[in-house]
């Protein structure tokens, strides 16, 4: 077993829980300005998240749920199009202080910055959906705590496939074994796994019941020492927060 010499983040859900109350919001003003009478629910946002990407989305949604909709003669620029104004709308929220970090990441964040650990994300949504997040959450200059940040598409193949994992290893020069990844989602894992990655899981509603088998631990969300995790799968001793002991712990398993 190598070091820990890096921690990679998920973004959507694990860094905050941006689906619900970002993406879905941005994406239904996206069609309400753009004149289209679509409007996706809690609900099915939570079927339409098991296509991963925005503009892969827009595109399930049509070819299934969008029989009567006439095709524009370029398909892939109309999706572009309502993609790119989405990705507008939601920054608009971002900036607004709508989504907020989930709790103990920027605790973790801090420390593993305070110990020198090397921090890269890997995320399936657009890279400026990314930086908005990162910079109203943690600051303007926190882009550059993060060694590497793929997101998008900048692999063509998005999670569950390893790709953007792969991505991330090759750009930082480590091997899996020297990494610890944090998810949120069923995908997120799958695509981690399948690179060879250990990963803790902090669900959300969205994910809460999804198939984690093979991460090291699944928990309610990182904690704090005022505000303990829930332990849904997986030990962690006596801790109740995470923390780097826990993450150098769980590291070695
Ligand atoms: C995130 C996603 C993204 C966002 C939308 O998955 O699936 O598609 O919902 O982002 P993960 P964009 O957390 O597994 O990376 O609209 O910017 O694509
Ligand atoms: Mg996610």
């Amino acid at each position: 077993m190598g070091k820990l010499r890096a921690l990679i983040f998920d973004v959507d859900g694990t860094l905050a829980n941006t689906e619900r109350d970002g993406h879905r919001v941005a994406f239904n003003r996206a069609f309400a300005s753009s004149g289209l009478n679509w409007n996706w629910s809690v609900l099915l946002y939570g079927e339409l998240l098991a296509i991963a990407g925005g503009k892969e989305r827009i595109r399930f949604f049509i070819d299934e749920y969008r029989p009567d909709f006439e095709y524009p003669t370029d398909l892939d620029q109309f999706i572009a199009d309502l993609h790119a104004t989405k990705t507008r709308y939601y920054q608009q929220l971002v900036a607004e202080g709508c989504i907020p970090l989930r709790r103990g990441v920027k605790r973790l964040l801090k420390e593993a910055r305070e110990q020198g650990m090397r921090l890269a994300i890997a995320t399936t949504a657009a890279l400026p959906n990314v930086t908005a997040l990162l910079d109203h959450t943690l600051g303007s200059d926190s882009q550059s705590w993060f060694e590497v940040i793929a997101a998008g598409d900048i692999v063509p193949a998005k999670k569950p496939a390893p790709d953007v994992y792969h991505y991330v290893l090759k750009a930082m020069n480590l091997e899996a074994q020297d990494c610890l990844v944090f998810e949120d989602s069923h995908h997120g894992l799958l695509a981690s796994s399948q690179a060879g990655l250990k990963t803790v899981v902090t669900v959300n509603t969205y994910t809460r019941y999804q198939n984690f088998s093979g991460a090291l631990l699944v928990l309610n969300h990182l904690g704090e020492p005022d505000q303990p995790f829930t332990v849904f799968a997986g030990n962690a001793g006596d801790r109740i927060y995470l923390d780097m002991a826990l993450a150098y712990h769980l590291h070695g398993k």
